[in-house]
Formats: structure tokens, C-alpha cells, sequence
């Protein structure tokens, strides 16, 4: 009974190890409020992060050793419309996505290595809890 215990609780010990392994699980860091503050990530990214009326850009980071699609996902746990935008590193604008309401926001864009700026923006409604997910 011992033994079956012991074998449980090392199992649950791996799945839980190989989940955070496997998963980079990331909370956004304020302030994150323009380029010169982006939370730098690593790809693939799960973020998790929130925005209000209060606080209106989260900005995350990117570096691409070589050219990707870069993939980027944002959905809102509420009812608040988010946008999606993203920029090189000269800030210059490349691709967004602006849907009205709660939907979700997709961007897919094919890029040359560098810097790149993802950028999640409070549009409009109730603060808002969100998944980013970035992928390449
Ligand atoms: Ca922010
Ligand atoms: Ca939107």
C-alpha cells in the first residue's frame, strides 16, 4: 500500500515536472508599458497577462536568430476588446489584428531574423485577463 503510494506520488511528481518543462508558462511583468519596457520572451510563449483602462499596452519582446512565421494568439477571458499589433525594431508597424468585440486576434507573419515587438492593446470594456500565446 506503501509502496503504491510512493509510486503515485513520484508519478504525479514527473507528469507535474515534464507539464512545467514542456510548458513556458509566462505572467507578464509590469511595467511592460512601451518598447523600452517589453518583457522579453522565449518561443514558444504562453503568456498570461491582463489589461484595463488603467494599464493599455502590455509590450513583449522577441529576438529571431533566424527568419520564422512568427504566430501570435490573443484571447480575452472577458468581454473587453483587445487588439493585437506588431512591430519590428525600428517600431515600424508590420502586421495587427483589430477585431471588434471579445474575438479573438490572430497575427501571422513571415519575418527575417531580429528584434520584433509584440504588442497587446486595451481597446475597449471590463479589465481583462488574456492568453498570448507567440509561436513560431
Ligand atoms: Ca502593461
Ligand atoms: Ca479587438
Amino acid at each position: 500500500m506503501k509502496r503504491k503510494l510512493l509510486l503515485l506520488s513520484v508519478t504525479l511528481l514527473v507528469i507535474m515536472m515534464f507539464g512545467v518543462s514542456s510548458f513556458a508558462a509566462f505572467t507578464d511583468i509590469e511595467p511592460n508599458d512601451d518598447y523600452s519596457q517589453a518583457n522579453e520572451i522565449t518561443l514558444p510563449a504562453y503568456i498570461s497577462g491582463s489589461l484595463s483602462m488603467y494599464d493599455k499596452y502590455d509590450y513583449y519582446k522577441v529576438v529571431l536568430s533566424s527568419s520564422a512565421t512568427l504566430t501570435a494568439n490573443l484571447s480575452s477571458s472577458s468581454s473587453a476588446d483587445l487588439d493585437l499589433y506588431l512591430f519590428d525594431a525600428n517600431k515600424t508597424l508590420i502586421a495587427s489584428s483589430r477585431k471588434t468585440g471579445s474575438s479573438s486576434e490572430s497575427i501571422s507573419k513571415t519575418v527575417s531574423a531580429g528584434t520584433y515587438y509584440v504588442r497587446a492593446v486595451f481597446f475597449t470594456g471590463s479589465p481583462a485577463s488574456y492568453t498570448l500565446n507567440v509561436t513560431k
